[in-house]
């Protein structure tokens, strides 16, 4: 069987590590497109990364391009093309150059990859993700955004740190957009099966849930240019790798909702399941009225973000 082919568009900082991910865990052939003056990069990077295969010893065919035609009958698009955050700046503060590179993109990638699953990564991600979508016309299923994987990561990398335990054994989810009204639910996190709150006393817990909201300023503030880049190329990947493998992980994404959680129209983070059919299903948690309240706040910023958006695409 052929391999699968996986296209990131965006050969910077997240690209090349979820490049280098992908290769690892033999996912498929990967391209990488960048901007034309940045083709060399791309180029550079696969190449590097190719020539390490004599010590990982997997398959994989690595190209860098500027040439949306190499990027034909991709199975999964990851999007990271766009700015990142530089210290001082918020999310949507990335919005306006942003979401016209993500436009441009949006339109190759539905002239070349019509029938890919689609991870968008790019900030602000809520938003980001929307205008994707509503440039390609693709179906919902195969859209979302990658950001819950992340913040719950970070969410259950405080916890373990914290308590000093593995992290195989922490387990959480955070919903609602990919900023400081995210929505982590220490009330569903357990560590070995065990209700946090059991094990932690409540200020500790709100101490990490305002860590997760921060997590990203943090890393942004602490690089000095730039922003994450290990976590979250390792949570998009996480996405694609539950897509081409059927897995039907059950993970915390941008999802498009319709009546759920009674939202319409809208991206926002909540728990789905991921399998060969994209987003195959959206689960709706119950929510005690804080946390129904806590999500609808979230959605708020959101719907400025596409506003945002709708006014300009
Ligand atoms: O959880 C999340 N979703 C976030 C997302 C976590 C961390 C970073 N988040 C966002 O991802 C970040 O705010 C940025 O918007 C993207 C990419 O972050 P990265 O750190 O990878 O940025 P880089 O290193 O600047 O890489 C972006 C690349 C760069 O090489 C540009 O030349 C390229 O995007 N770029 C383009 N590629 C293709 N086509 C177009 N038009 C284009 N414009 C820029």
């Amino acid at each position: 069987m052929a391999r699968k082919k996986l296209a990131f568009i965006g050969g910077g900082q997240i690209g090349g590590i979820m490049s280098l991910m992908a290769a690892q865990k033999q996912l498929g052939d990967i391209v990488m497109l960048d901007i034309p003056d940045r083709e060399g990069m791309c180029k550079g990077k696969m190449l590097d990364i190719a020539e390490s295969r004599g010590v990982g010893g997997y398959d994989a065919d690595m190209t860098g391009t500027s040439d949306y035609k190499d990027i034909a009958g991709a199975d999964v698009v990851i999007v990271t093309a766009g700015l990142p955050r530089k210290p001082g700046m918020s999310r949507d503060d990335l919005l306006d150059v942003n979401v016209k590179i993500i436009s441009e993109v949006a339109a190759r990638v539905k002239e070349n990859c019509p029938d890919a699953f689609n991870i968008i990564v790019t900030n602000p991600l809520d938003s980001m993700v929307y205008g994707f979508r509503k440039v390609t016309g693709f179906p919902k299923n195969r859209v979302c955004g990658m950001a819950g994987v992340l913040d719950t990561s970070r969410f259950c990398s405080f916890v373990a740190m914290e308590m000093n335990v593995s992290i195989e054994d922490v387990a959480a989810t955070v919903l609602g957009g990919h900023g400081p009204t995210m929505v982590p639910l220490p009330r569903l996190c357990t560590v070995g099966g065990i209700p946090l709150a059991e094990l932690m006393p409540q200020d500790k817990i709100d101490a990490i849930v305002s860590r997760t909201r921060g997590a990203g300023t943090e890393i942004v503030n602490l690089l000095g240019n730039g922003s994450a880049f290990f976590s979250p190329a390792a949570s998009a990947i996480m996405m694609a790798e539950s897509y081409l493998k059927d897995k039907k992980r059950v993970l915390p994404a941008a999802a498009y909702l319709e009546g759920e959680y009674g939202i319409n129209g809208f991206y926002l983070g909540v728990p789905v399941i991921i399998g060969a059919g994209g987003v195959e299903k959206v689960i709706e948690v119950k929510l005690t009225d804080d946390e129904k309240a806590a999500l609808m706040n979230s959605l708020e910023t959101v719907k400025t973000a596409v506003a945002d958006v709708d006014a300009r695409i």
